[in-house]
This record gives structure tokens, sequence and C-alpha cells, in this order.
């Protein structure tokens, strides 16, 4: 009897020390793989968030990502404001053409504007592919100030990606010129994760703007945001959705004149003061629903467009979170 128990005790212990090396073994090759870990899909299904962190002018993210619904926790510690904008690519275009039919039209036509040769600048854009026209923009976060995180889950097709952010540098130059701009996979493999419950819808169109059908409250709150109808706007791109929390010395007006990038004194570094960003839900398709997760503070908020002119569109509307 005494020998079986001290066989059982030995054993336990065996088998506990080889639990411990194996758990020892596999921290080591996680150590020395910590920067490959973030690329790791099956890391990142575990807690179903995709992570996308910006340092300084890049988006650490996976390379490839599952299907259909799913979370984007997106941090932003850089000292610039950036979002993050998924492009739905044409078959056989890839990162590549983009490095070479896109980016430097982009970059001419930006810098003409920049000198004061609208005219020229516009023409310069219509240099771009023809195919360009056949990206589609299927959502991501609104614009994130620096230090904070935003949360926007969308639903993807499996298909080529491109993740970009647009913003400009104090010298006119845009993050995507800099490295803002990336490959993304989206896989056959579909996630499992299901759509949030809503506490607050927004629905944005061309003929109405923005319209909040239920009213805001203070703590965690989930938005959803339906794209009643998109359009390509003066500035080439789709309407949107960002929050935005107001200071005291935030100025409405010239938030308002910001939203326009082809705008030499728009969506550049740095942003309108008193106001920070919060995330949101990027330009998405006609009948599309985004949605956005953040906590709120008491204090004066704005739902705003990054377009042209968002109030004359009604695409700026301001409200509270009370006590
Ligand atoms: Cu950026």
């Amino acid at each position: 009897m005494k020998s079986i128990k001290t066989y059982l005790l030995v054993s336990k212990q065996i088998s506990l020390s080889f639990l411990i090396l194996i758990a020892f073994v596999g921290l080591q090759s996680c150590k020395s793989d910590k920067d490959r870990e973030v690329d790791d899909p099956i890391q990142l299904q575990k807690d179903n968030v995709i992570q996308i962190v910006t340092e300084n002018m890049d988006f650490q993210m996976p390379d490839t990502i599952p299907s259909g619904w799913n979370t984007f926790r997106y941090k932003n510690l850089s000292p610039q404001t950036h979002f993050f904008l998924v492009d739905k690519y044409p078959q056989g275009k890839t990162i590549k053409d983009v490095r070479t039919l896109v980016i430097p039209v982009f970059d001419s036509g930006m810098k003409l504007i920049n000198e004061g040769k609208s005219e020229e600048g516009f023409a310069e854009f219509g240099k771009l592919p023809e195919w360009f026209s056949e990206v589609v923009f299927v959502g991501g976060s609104g614009l994130i100030s620096p230090g904070n995180i935003g949360e926007t889950m969308i639903k993807l097709d499996p298909g080529y990606y491109m993740v970009e952010c647009y913003v400009k540098m104090n010298n006119g130059v845009f993050h995507s010129s800099m490295g803002m701009i990336r490959e993304l996979i989206v896989s056959d493999k579909v996630s499992e994760n299901t759509e949030l419950t809503t506490d607050i819808r927004i629905n944005i169109s061309s003929t109405e703007g923005i319209v909040i059908s239920d009213s805001i409250h203070r703590g965690l709150q989930t938005f959803a945001v339906f794209y009643k109808d998109q359009i390509v706007h003066e500035n080439f791109v789709g309407h949107d959705i960002n929050l935005v929390r107001l200071s005291g010395n935030a100025d409405l007006e010239a938030l308002d004149n910001w939203m326009n990038w082809t705008d030499p004194k728009g969506l550049i570094d740095p942003a309108p003061e008193g106001v920070t960003f919060l995330g949101g839900v990027n330009d998405m398709p006609t009948g599309s629903t985004g949605y956005f997760t953040v906590t709120l503070e008491p204090g004066n908020y704005v739902l705003i467009s990054e377009v042209p002119n968002p109030s004359s569109k009604n695409m700026l509307k301001t409200f509270t979170v009370s006590e």
C-alpha cells in the first residue's frame, strides 16, 4: 500500500516537474518570439479582439484575420492623431500597385495644393489608375487622439484589403506616405463573434446627415452606426462618424474646417485645440452597420463626419452627457 502511495506521489511530482518544464520552454519560446506574438492570429482569436497599435507612423497588427464580425481595438501611442480605414482592393491589385501608382499621385497632388496651386493639384488626382475607383471603403475607426484607444466592430468578407491613415503631418505629407498603409488578408475562416448590443443608434446619410435615435448616457456605451446611404464627397471619400470630446476652449468652427483633407490646413497635425477624438466608425458602403464602444464621462461632445463643411451637411451634432 505504502509503496503504491509513494509511487503515485513520485509520479505526480515527475509529471508536475514535466509540466513546469514544458511551461518554461513554452515561455522561453514566446519570449524570443515576442514581436511576432502580436502577429499570431491564433493568439488573437483567444479574446476575439484584433489589436492595432500605432507608435510611429505604423500599424502594428496581424497580417491575417478571420472574416465575419471583428472588434478592432486601436491604441494610439503616438503623439499624432490617427484613424484606420480598411479598403477592399480590386482583384489582382496589391500594395505594390499602391506604392507605385497611387501614393505618388496623392503626394504630388497634395504638394501642389499645399503650394497654393489647387487647380493643378486636383488635376493631378486625375492621374490615378482607373481601377482606383473600384476600391471600396469598408469601415475602420474614427479619428483617435494621442494616448487614446478606440474600439470598433465591423464585418468583413474574405479578401485582400489595405489598412491606411491619411491624416497629414504638420509638413502636409500624408501619414500613408510615411508608412501608415499596409496589407490585410481576411481569411475564409469566420470569427464566432456576434453583433454587439446597441445603446445608441445613429443613422447617417447624404440627405439627412447624422440622426441620433436614442438618448446618450454616461458610462460604457455602444453606438450602432447605420449607413443609410453613402456618396463620394468633395474630398473623394464618403461620410463617417467621429466622436469628439470638447473641452472649454474648443472651437467648433475650427473643428468644422479641420475635417477636410483637401484643404492645406485640414486633417493636419496638430488637431484643433480643445478636442479629443475618441474613435467612431469610418466610411462604409450603403446599407452597412458598424459599431463603436466608448466610456463616456459627463461633458460636451460632438459627432462629426470627416467631409468638407460637415455642419452644412448636418454632419456635426453636439450633445451633452450629464452627471
Ligand atoms: Cu495617421
